[in-house]
């Protein structure tokens, strides 16, 4: 019986329900092929479980993937020609018998590898895992598995456990380990070894495939998964040989799962990935999560989980002349588009035959770690950003906040947002350490705008915070027109201003920070020019202070006088706003200069209509 992940998650009766709105949301998006990834498991598990052992998965958001073996040896180049092609499929591409391969082994001495530096430069970079081939497509071994002697104990010089080494050094940094682990095997005489030269045959068969898998492939992800101590996730690959079949794919997920429950499987493991998509096409196969490969989805899907996997250059494996790579900048907003899509990031590096990750990789790494280090708040642990598209970049979310990451910055120093004004607390830049507060404000469409420096504090992105308000005070408009903004009403940001009451007070007092300001948000149907009026209180000695009135985006600027005591309150007209469309504005009153020990007491700014 094909179980789907409705009725994994939901009683029967509103399966159909569900399926049908899946349905209907896939057309409304007109992606049929990002269907939803299923875990077709044995064993019973519903949306909580199964959220609780995806959850360090998703609040990971980037990966190292290690693409390591034999194949680093020749690193592209076969008896004296460069392959073309991907560095670890030298093997299919240059149409090397098994036992020419074979001897790449004894070649294979790595005396420069460091499990701790690697694990350090993966998380100095920000990843939070690792998935190192412990098998790729060759077939060879990268520990010391019992029911092989094409392993690096028993074949090469190295005689290290690298899977082992590696294990303690991610212990030892709290980094998740995990492995890819190819089904398709080149090298075993029960897989596609007797292929050659054509092992990649995608029509040919092995009479003795379902032996591979008993004796050889079972076993092994059995080692694999007891020996290394908990594991992040089984990354399968090599699925679409023509011997592979879904059940033997729910079959092998359920080994895995039976064995560490908490593991993650990718889709791979079964056939229902469609082509490098790499989703999973409807919802009958396995696997935890999609891997679209070298490409990041248009859009993602809420509830879906996926991860795209990617080369820095054009090669997996090493290849000793491939020096096409991406930029740090590239690799960055890369990350940060697919985080705001929903998904993780599983970043490629190939090590040398000599144990070193390329320098190059090494640069990009800590390039997207340095802004990882101060920015990585809007990576771990965020959902898709609100909007699918922003002029000028990304958006990731959090309960609470929005992370607004520019790629483009806006060099009138405002940025606009298509959202209401009102659902938004404060504003700040990440990045700044003291998280001052950036200006609020709509602009005549009804968009946000942020005031922000003109010079991009950060080229390759930026990240504005958004914290959203928990309620929302919008003042009414008075049925004669008028606006009355009261001190008790307004949002007070800032450290020591504040509103007082009684003893004659009622206003914003202890005004004695220049930086502390004060914003209402107000709601206007009568449109049409407006006097503002301020009312205040000074004691002598303390004015002078001038400040700016921004409201509905035009800017008045005031000067408190002294008004003889600190409840002696004066009301002036300031001057005029045009308000000419229905709408809700911010009105704020920020000082610009404060000679005195205060700026004012401010009891109340009133828009009075001018008929
Ligand atoms: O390990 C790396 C590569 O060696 C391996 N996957 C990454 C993570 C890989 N990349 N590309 N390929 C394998 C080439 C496979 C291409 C195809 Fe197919 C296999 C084309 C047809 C069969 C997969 C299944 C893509 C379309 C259908």
């Amino acid at each position: 019986m094909k179980t789907t992940l409705s009725q994994i998650y939901e009683p029967v009766q509103k399966c159909k329900l569900r399926l049908t709105l899946v349905v209907a949301v896939f057309c409304l998006l007109a992606i049929p092929a990002y269907a939803q990834i299923t875990a077709k498991s044995a064993l019973p598990e519903d949306k909580e479980q199964r959220d609780e052992r995806m959850k360090w998965w998703r609040e990971a958001r980037f990966g190292m993937f290690i693409h390591w073996g034999l194949y680093s040896v020749p690193a592209g180049t076969y008896k004296g020609k460069q392959i073309p092609g991907i560095g670890e499929w030298i093997m299919e591409n240059a149409d090397i018998p098994v036992v020419e391969y074979e001897k790449f082994a004894k070649q294979f001495n790595p005396v420069k590898f460091n499990a701790d530096q690697w694990v350090q430069t993966a998380r100095n970079a920000g990843m939070k895992y690792i998935v190192i081939t412990s098998k790729h497509h060759d077939g060879f071994c990268l520990w010391d598995s019992k029911v092989t002697n094409y392993d690096i104990m028993d074949a090469t010089p190295f005689k290290r456990d690298i899977l082992k080494e590696l294990s303690v050094a991610c212990k030892k940094h709290g980094i998740r380990l995990c492995f890819y682990h190819s089904i398709m095997d080149w090298h075993h005489p029960d897989a596609q070894a007797p292929f050659h030269p054509n092992y990649n045959d995608g029509s040919r068969t092995n009479p003795n495939f379902s032996r591979y898998v008993k004796n050889y492939l079972k076993p092994q992800i059995k080692e694999l998964i007891t020996n290394y101590g908990p594991l992040g996730v089984m990354w399968f690959d090599g699925e679409w040989i023509k011997d592979w079949t879904e059940p033997q794919g729910v079959d092998l997920y359920n080994h895995v799962r039976s064995l560490q429950p908490n593991i993650i499987v990718n889709n791979r493991v079964g056939k229902g990935r469609k082509s490098m998509q790499g989703m999973t096409r409807e919802n009958y196969f396995a696997g935890d999560f999609g891997t679209p490969e070298q490409e990041i989805p248009p859009t993602g899907l809420p509830g879906v989980d996926w991860e795209t996997c990617m080369t820095m250059n054009d090669t997996w494996g090493f290849k000793s002349y491939d020096h096409n790579w991406k930029s740090a900048e590239d690799l960055l907003r890369k990350l940060v588009d697919i985080a705001g899509k929903g998904g993780n990031f599983l970043l490629n590096v190939g090590p040398t035959s000599e144990g070193l990750i390329p320098q190059a990789s090494v640069e990009r790494l800590a390039a997207m770690g340095q802004w990882m280090e101060r920015n990585s708040e809007s990576i771990y642990g965020t959902t898709a950003g609100l909007f699918e598209k922003l002029p000028w970049g990304r958006c990731t979310t959090k309960p609470g906040k929005l992370y607004l990451h520019v790629f483009d910055w806006p060099t009138a120093g405002e940025l606009k947002v298509p959202m209401s004004r009102n659902d938004v607390q404060k504003a700040y830049l990440l990045a700044h350490k003291d998280r001052s507060e950036l200006l609020l404000d709509s602009d005549d469409n009804g968009n946000l705008v942020v005031t922000v420096p003109r010079k991009a504090p950060d080229m390759i992105d930026t990240v504005v915070v958004l914290e959203m308000e928990a309620e929302a005070v919008v003042i009414p408009q008075a049925k004669d027109g008028t606006v009355v903004l009261k001190a008790q009403d307004a949002i007070v940001h800032g450290t020591n201003a504040r509103y007082e009451s009684g003893g004659g007070k009622d206003n914003i007092g202890y005004w004695t920070n220049p930086d502390d300001y004060v914003i209402w948000r107000f709601n206007v149907i009568e449109t049409g020019p407006f006097n503002v009026e301020v009312t205040f209180a000074c004691a002598t000695g303390s004015g002078g202070s001038e400040y700016i009135l921004s409201a509905a985006r035009q800017k008045l600027t005031g000067k408190v006088k002294n008004t003889g005591s600190w409840t002696n309150f004066v009301t002036e007209k300031i001057g005029t706003v045009k308000i000419s469309k229905p709408g809700t504005y911010n009105l704020s009153i920020k000082p610009e200069t404060m000679p005195g020990g205060a700026v004012m007491n401010l009891k109340s700014v009133t828009l009075v209509p001018i008929k």
